[in-house]
């Protein structure tokens, strides 16, 4: 047994998204999002579940904010729904979708808690799609008004930003893979998605400091570790693709302007090229504050001629599996996050989210002994500890989730959250892991 002890001004957070914990989908005014039309679609969500009610985090925010303040964090992070704000993606702003957010981050401050807003969650207004959304540029046009409208109205509030959730997810694994609305299948549009978002992250960057907006701004990429099954150069080429295609392609533009070009090629072999125009990666590669990483698993990889897009076979070494069938892998952490200092600098990191999908099981007093979350976290926060020790800029760490929600293609089947929500009650059971984290935040740490 050691002490682990982090920094006294560690940040300790949990995160939750707007789609997944709200509800209230038609109420004052909100437009329909891609996720309200792919929800609503037979056949696209288990269960056909869908985010109409959600948490019903809409009425219920006073009892999430007095949930995170007994928790004892010093932040959370949310997102904004885009359609609560611009029903049809442009036009007209719905003021009381603003005064909604208002109400929230007013009961936030008043706990003592920082708000860390995320702009884009993967709500995109429908009337966008409908005009070729994240692959038409109008739509950079429309996100940048909208994040203004947003920075003006909490300028001094809010004091952390982040653009886009996981810009991976919205390209590759909604518009490639297909299983993410709007649900395509098409990797040149993946790409064309991918870069796009980007640039409307440097564009809205721009924005927040010409208008001279307060506090900070990044981006969260969701990144993963492939390590290589053995030293051979194929190995480690494909091990490489694979991790690539979550960290260099996005990591590569926001930090440096480029993209890796041997993933280029690769794309190019697949007949995939990246829409670049004049003056686009100066824009992706704004100064940011930071940057949020999600990170929630990893693997080995091989080399297996016509395995998946990369040639890259993943390889069952015998991790432990959450629910969601992911290994945990908790080294993966420390592996990649010490790769983004090696190979990105001194920007603060924060992990934006992270955590695990377990099978819970209501006991008795509605308690939940969720033994497996808990280790999880145990195993991450060494990690996080053994990052901070070794000179690398991990400023916080926010848990997934606050409370089970929906889990998008998964429905309400997965549960991430450290607090268990009763679907037919709507009320709240803090778990296990909760009670740890509170542990963990009251005494700045625990022993290993
Ligand atoms: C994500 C999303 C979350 C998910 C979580 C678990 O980042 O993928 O932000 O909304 O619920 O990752 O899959």
């Amino acid at each position: 047994m050691a002490r682990i002890d982090f920094p006294k001004d560690f940040v300790w957070g949990t995160a939750t998204a707007s789609y997944q914990i709200e509800g209230a989908y038609q109420e004052d005014g909100r437009g329909l999002s891609i996720w309200d039309t792919f929800s609503h679609t037979p056949g696209k969500v288990f269960n056909n579940d869908n985010g109409d009610i959600a948490c019903d985090s809409y009425h219920r925010y006073e009892e999430d904010v007095a949930l995170l303040k007994k928790l004892g964090v010093t932040a959370y992070r949310f997102s904004i729904a885009w359609p609560r704000i611009f029903p049809q993606g442009t036009g007209e702003v719905n003021e009381k979708g603003l005064e909604y957010y208002r109400k929230v981050v007013d009961a936030l401050l008043e706990a003592g808690i920082e708000p860390c807003v995320t702009l884009y969650h993967w709500d995109l207004p429908q009337a966008l799609q409908d005009k070729g959304g994240w692959d038409n540029r109008d739509t950079i046009d429309a996100f940048v008004k909208y994040a203004e409208v947003v920075f003006k109205a909490f300028d001094g509030k809010i004091k952390q930003w982040i653009t886009f959730n996981e810009t991976w997810c919205v390209s590759f694994l909604s518009n490639y893979i297909g299983l993410h609305a709007p649900g395509n299948t098409d990797l040149q549009l993946a790409i064309n998605v991918a870069h796009h978002c980007m640039v409307a992250h440097g564009e809205a960057v721009k924005k927040f400091r010409a208008l001279g907006i307060r506090g900070e701004i990044g981006t969260t990429h969701n990144l993963s570790w492939c390590e290589p099954y053995s030293k051979s150069a194929e190995d480690v080429a494909a091990a490489h693709r694979n991790r690539a295609f979550n960290n260099e392609w996005f990591m590569e533009p926001t930090f440096k302007g480029t993209y890796p070009q041997f993933m280029v090629d690769w794309f190019a072999s697949k007949g995939a090229k990246v829409p670049v125009l004049p003056g686009d990666m100066e824009t992706i590669a704004q100064k940011i504050d930071f940057i949020g990483v999600n990170y929630y698993s990893g693997g080995f990889g091989r080399y297996k001629k016509g395995d998946g897009l990369f040639d890259c076979e993943e390889v069952q070494i015998g991790f432990d599996k959450t629910y969601m069938d992911w290994n945990v892998y908790a080294e993966g952490l420390y592996k990649v996050l010490s790769w983004v200092h090696e190979e990105y600098g001194d920007t603060p990191i924060y992990i934006t989210e992270n955590g695990a999908c377990y099978e819970d099981v209501l006991a008795e007093g509605n308690r939940v002994h969720d033994t497996l979350r808990t280790d999880y976290y145990k195993k991450h926060f060494i990690q996080c500890h053994r990052l901070v020790e070794s000179g690398v800029p991990l400023k916080g760490y926010f848990a997934w989730s606050l409370l089970d929600n929906f889990e998008w293609a998964e429905g309400y089947r997965k549960r991430f959250g450290i607090v268990y929500t009763n679907y037919e009650t709507l009320e709240r059971y803090p778990k296990d892991s909760y009670y740890f984290i509170q542990d963990v935040i009251k005494n700045g740490g625990f022993e290993a």
